[in-house]
């Protein structure tokens, strides 16, 4: 059951049942043992992220002081990333309305105090994939606005379950995470909140 929140953003509340976000969970935490979410830094001032991240899949976003891109193997230990979940896969299929398997999932996870700010996703080679998030654990207020900087927004809460889906002429816009609503889930320990999102980067 989705809800189009505009063109281009659909949010399918409650996607992923109990035991679901449960397996997911279990899954993902093996690939964290082997590859370890890491900081990321900010291009240039070297400023540290809040959210930690890691990533499956061929390609894995990663950001230091030269800046973002999408390479095959992990920045700390030079490792390839493991590879996406067949639940996510078939997450992609049933609603990516994509020809082709997601070629990177970003993995973010937020400790209660951690928070990202506005921007948007525009490392990837082709816009007409889109993009698809999955959230677990702690539900957050997730920001968002239009195509450029300084418009209005609005705030939706994603909850632990929720898919969200951006494409066509949602693909670009500015989104963040204001802050995570600490308590609000029994899913992961430690408690926080991780974002899934696959995408196609090359
Ligand atoms: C999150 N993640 O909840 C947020 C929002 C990111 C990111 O923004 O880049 O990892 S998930 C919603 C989202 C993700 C990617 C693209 C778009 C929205 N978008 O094009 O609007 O961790
Ligand atoms: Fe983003």
């Amino acid at each position: 059951t989705a809800v189009e929140i505009r063109p281009g953003l659909r949010l399918y509340k409650a996607a992923l049942d109990r035991a679901a976000q449960e397996s997911l969970r279990d899954e993902i935490r093996e690939i964290l043992r082997a590859a370890p979410l890491f900081q990321p830094t900010m291009p240039r001032t070297g400023k540290a992220f809040s959210v930690r991240m890691s990533n499956c899949g061929p390609l894995g976003w990663v950001s230091d002081r030269a800046g973002y891109r999408y390479q095959p193997d992990h920045p700390v230990t030079g490792q390839p990333w493991p590879a996406i979940p067949d639940a996510l896969l078939r997450l992609w299929s049933d609603l990516a309305d994509y020809p082709e398997d997601p070629d990177a999932c970003l993995i973010n996870y937020y400790d209660v105090n951690a928070k990202m700010g506005a921007h948007q996703d525009v490392d990837e080679q082709d816009f007409s994939a889109p993009i698809v998030s999955a959230s677990l654990g702690d539900s957050c207020r997730f920001r968002f606005g239009g195509d450029t900087r300084g418009g209005s927004t609005q705030a939706l809460t994603l909850d632990s379950g929720d898919v969200l889906i951006f494409g066509g002429p949602a693909r670009k816009m500015f989104h963040g995470v204001d802050r995570i609503l600490p308590g609000t889930s029994t899913l992961l320990e430690p408690p926080g909140r991780i974002n899934l999102t696959l995408r196609r980067a090359r």
